[in-house]
């Protein structure tokens, strides 16, 4: 496949904000991809633009006849492609670049995205769906501290996960009716329930409805001078009470999956809890940002036996799969992850399953997530005829 021309855009996420829309024009037609945005973001992510969106536009435009002589026939040609655009294009940009190329090579070879990057892959991840949230993404005076309550169904198929996630996702509405005077049926930035029942409480619910079910509370957003702080009920915690509260939660909740627990600085605090609850996945996203570097550290440190995937927290499609790697050689599982402002893109899934992710998580509702379940429920359909 030739690229003979490469363009962007600006468009416009879930949540209304600008992100990146790359096209590329092939000798197999024209293909598009965009990018993601996050809000609670991790300090290590790589940068989504070099300058500004508008900058990394020209940058691709400048670029755009580098590639008239180069095939792209699999994967690991994207290598090429980086070693001309580093340093011209920021994450968002690359991501959606090299998804755009991935998606052009898919169509002329007449395979999936996941078959390009394992053909034999049959393992599907299960899905990780934010049912009630708080933290960043509820702009609500008063909601749960931590951001996400999120659900784990383990029915073994797709299909059968997503429709138990949407029945106890309408469950839980039902619940917060009951017990929360302020319920008014409204939905966050990822479609989770909002709420103004503290994590406790949350907990209670997600207790009730009978599956696996985790958290992420994104801690690094109310860690500030040395203390997190809660605002529901109000109170600081510091570093070693935040273990302490963790280990309760932990002790009380059988919680298969916990995120973020901690600051994304404190590896140690992350191994503390690691070491005394090695049947939870304690998973890590800020504190890794898909960075080979920080999951070594996270790594020797035994900070984390999980490990979120977000490919524009790092932007090269090449390095996701070193990662993804280096977790797979360690025991680590990988959670392949939306961001909280989404676009209909869906080659998450295809990246997710062709690297045979454990865990997907795209939220439950809203059609920018629902495309993403929808595509892994397909790719389900699609093994099953040809077994
Ligand atoms: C997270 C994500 C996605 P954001 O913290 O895991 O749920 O949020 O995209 O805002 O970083
Ligand atoms: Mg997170």
């Amino acid at each position: 496949m030739l690229i003979k021309g490469v363009e962007g855009k600006i468009i416009k996420d879930s949540r209304g904000d600008q992100t990146i829309e790359v096209s590329i024009k092939t000798d197999a037609g024209k293909f598009s991809a965009s990018a993601p945005n996050g809000k609670s973001k991790g300090k290590y992510e790589a940068k989504p633009y070099i300058k500004s969106i508008t900058k990394d536009i020209e940058a691709l435009e400048k670029i755009s006849d580098y590639f008239s002589e180069e095939y792209f026939e699999k994967f690991d040609d994207l290598m090429r492609l980086e070693d001309t655009v580093k340093g011209h294009i920021g994450a968002n940009t690359l991501f959606a670049f090299e998804s755009a190329v991935l998606k052009a090579i898919s169509k002329e070879q007449k395979k999936e995205i996941w078959e390009l990057i394992n053909p034999n892959q049959r393992k599907f991840p299960r899905f990780v769906g934010n049912s009630i949230g708080g933290g960043l993404h509820s702009e609500t005076a008063k909601k749960p501290d931590f951001q996400e309550f999120l659900l784990i169904p383990d029915t073994g198929s797709p299909h059968e996960n997503f429709r138990v996630n949407l029945e106890s996702k309408e469950k839980e509405k039902q619940i917060l009716k009951a017990k929360d005077q302020k319920f008014s049926e409204k939905k966050n930035d990822e479609n989770a329930w909002v709420t103004s029942l503290n994590e406790k409480e949350v907990l209670e619910i997600l207790s009730e409805l009978g599956i696996p079910f985790g958290i992420d509370a994104a801690a690094s957003s109310f860690y500030k001078r040395k203390k997190y702080h809660y605002k529901n009920p109000q109170l600081d915690r510091t570093p070693e009470e935040q273990i302490m509260y963790m280990k309760n939660l932990l002790k009380n909740f059988s919680m298969l999956y916990v995120e973020d627990p901690f600051d994304e600085e404190d590896f140690e605090s992350f191994a503390k809890l690691l070491k005394e609850f090695p049947n939870t996945l304690i998973v890590g996203d800020d504190l890794t940002v898909t960075n080979y570097k920080r999951l070594e550290k996270a790594i020797e440190m035994k900070s984390i036996n999980a490990l979120i995937v977000k490919p524009n927290q790092n932007g090269s499609l090449i390095e996701v799969s070193r990662v993804v790697e280096l977790a797979k050689s360690k025991g680590i599982k990988t959670v392949f992850s939306h961001r909280s402002g989404e676009t209909k893109e869906d080659i998450i899934t295809d990246l997710a399953f062709g690297f045979g992710a454990d865990f997907l998580k795209c939220g439950i509702t809203g059609k920018e997530r629902e495309v993403k379940i929808r595509r892994l429920i397909e790719i389900e359909k699609g093994l099953k005829k040809k077994n």
